[in-house]
């Protein structure tokens, strides 16, 4: 019989067995999944939990809060400010960062996250979910803002939980990637699936094409020849998703392949796209790039970003490695005319 593999005891080989982690980043990997199996269980409760609906209140990007936002971003704070594995978390909730109360021992982690990714379906009961970066302080006694930006390639670890018909957690320490579903009679996360891998061509693509009279060029022309399908220059057809989730539509694309898009667009052309780099961008683009995928914002893989802001934003496309490829190529003939 095939052995059952608990979070616990695969984070403890890693450690142990294999010499790829910490025995500090293993403790601090276990509370983040402590903190998502709580929040998984506040996104089951839904109404009979009283935590739908909006709290009434902005976040730092002028985005509306909803009452869960609010939750996950509270459950990763104090699950993770007292266990000595960090110095300070940074949040897409919060506008600064939040240094380890003095109170407590600080240790040499610094943890980003988006506590509830793919907000808008929160109320609607569709699959939403919390994404992780984790990265080394640099030396020095205090933590500062500029400390955390460092570009994508620096983490350590990496990872989302995807609260969906299953909550699964899907994880990287940079030696591939690993899968785990949570089983609610034994309180564990349970590994079922290593070394998830990207089929490198797809016929599957992953963007809001409501947004497509706001595109430029090279993201009009890659969709227009998707949708052209066998009778197109690509000569096959294909399919589309958009869940409005990243989180869910990236695991979709770990699980069997794609490519998904959030470009910049003409709606706001100030900002260099709708998704946040250091909490959003960078541990998907870590996690597909783990799994054989590709990441770039169209122009450069998005893991050498020199990160200028915590909040900045960028632009992203990811997943299977023949289509990301294409898509920076359609960037670059553009920038080259
Ligand atoms: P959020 O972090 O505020 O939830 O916003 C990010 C989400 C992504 O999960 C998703 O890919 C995108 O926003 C959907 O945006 P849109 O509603 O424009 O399609
Ligand atoms: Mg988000």
């Amino acid at each position: 019989m095939a052995k059952s593999i608990s979070l616990t005891r695969y984070l403890v080989e890693q450690q142990r067995v294999d010499g790829l982690i910490p025995a500090q980043l293993r403790l601090l990997l276990e509370v983040v999944a402590r903190a998502c199996k709580s929040i998984s269980h506040s996104v089951n409760k839904g109404a009979l939990g009283e935590v739908l609906g909006s709290a009434g209140s902005e976040n730092v990007q002028g985005e509306i809060q909803k009452k869960l936002d609010i939750i996950a971003n509270e459950v990763l704070i104090e699950a993770n400010e007292w266990g000595g594995h960090l110095a300070a978390m940074a949040s897409e909730e919060m506008d600064e960062i939040y240094q380890v109360p003095n109170r407590y021992p600080r240790g040499e982690y610094l943890l980003l996250f988006d506590p509830l990714d793919g907000s808008s379906n929160i109320d609607v009961n569709v699959s939403i979910g919390t994404i992780f970066s984790v990265l080394l302080k640099p030396e020095g006694v205090d933590v500062l803002e500029k400390d955390f930006l460092q570009a994508g390639h620096k983490q350590v670890a990496a990872g989302y939980c995807v609260y969906g018909p299953q909550t699964t957690l899907v994880l990287t320490v940079g030696h591939g990637v690993a899968m785990f579903t949570l089983d609610r009679e034994q309180g564990s996360f349970m590994l079922t699936q290593e070394d998830l891998r990207i089929p490198e061509d797809t016929q599957e693509f992953a963007i809001n094409m409501s947004n497509m009279r706001h595109w430029d060029a090279p993201t009009k022309r890659y969709i227009d020849e998707c949708l052209q399908g066998r009778e197109g220059p690509r000569g096959k057809d294909f399919n589309m998703r958009w869940i409005a989730s990243m989180v869910a539509d990236v695991h979709r694309i770990l699980t069997r392949g794609g490519v998904f898009m959030y470009p910049w667009d003409k709606r706001e052309p100030g900002k260099a796209g709708k998704l946040r780099l250091m909490y959003e961008a960078n541990p998907m683009a870590w996690l597909v790039e783990q799994a054989g995928g590709a990441a770039t914002d169209g122009q450069q893989r998005i893991l050498d970003i020199a990160p200028e802001q915590l909040h900045q934003r960028v632009s992203v496309v990811l997943g299977s490695k023949n289509e990301v490829d294409r898509v920076t190529q359609y960037y670059a003939q553009t920038a080259a005319k």
